[in-house]
């Protein structure tokens, strides 16, 4: 499936709505619906990238602002520890084949994830 067909790609064009936290040229910043903390926000490049194991070194700019809006998201909602995540393939527990960043923080978090 192209990334631009998924789920992510729907919200990005606005057939789909969601709770935007942040955007800018390159990226949406959005609530994910199934929060699995108090904050849980989901960081997208409108470039439809399927997954990280997918990006080229022409993304290397566009990964590192992924990077830093990850951390202005944390700032926004107000987190001072919060853990960003990146699935990459199914078996890492990717669903949405659309490069997301997870930004998830507002309760203690375990070490080593399942
Ligand atoms: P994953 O890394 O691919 O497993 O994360 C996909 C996330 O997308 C997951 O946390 C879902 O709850 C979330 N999500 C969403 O926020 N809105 C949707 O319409 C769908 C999934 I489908």
């Amino acid at each position: 499936m192209a990334s631009s067909d998924t789920i992510f790609g729907r919200i990005l064009s606005g057939e789909i709505p969601c709770q935007e936290v942040y955007a800018d040229d390159l990226c949406l910043a959005f609530r994910d619906v199934n929060p699995q903390a108090p904050v849980h926000v989901l960081v997208i490049p409108r470039e439809p990238i399927a997954q990280l194991g997918e990006a080229t070194d022409e993304h290397e700019a566009l990964l590192g602002h992924l990077l830093l809006v990850a951390a202005k998201v944390a700032r926004l909602e107000g987190l001072e520890s919060w853990r960003t995540v990146i699935n990459s393939g199914a078996d890492a527990g990717q669903t949405v084949f659309h490069l997301h960043l997870h930004v998830i923080g507002g309760r203690p978090l375990a070490w080593p994830p399942g």
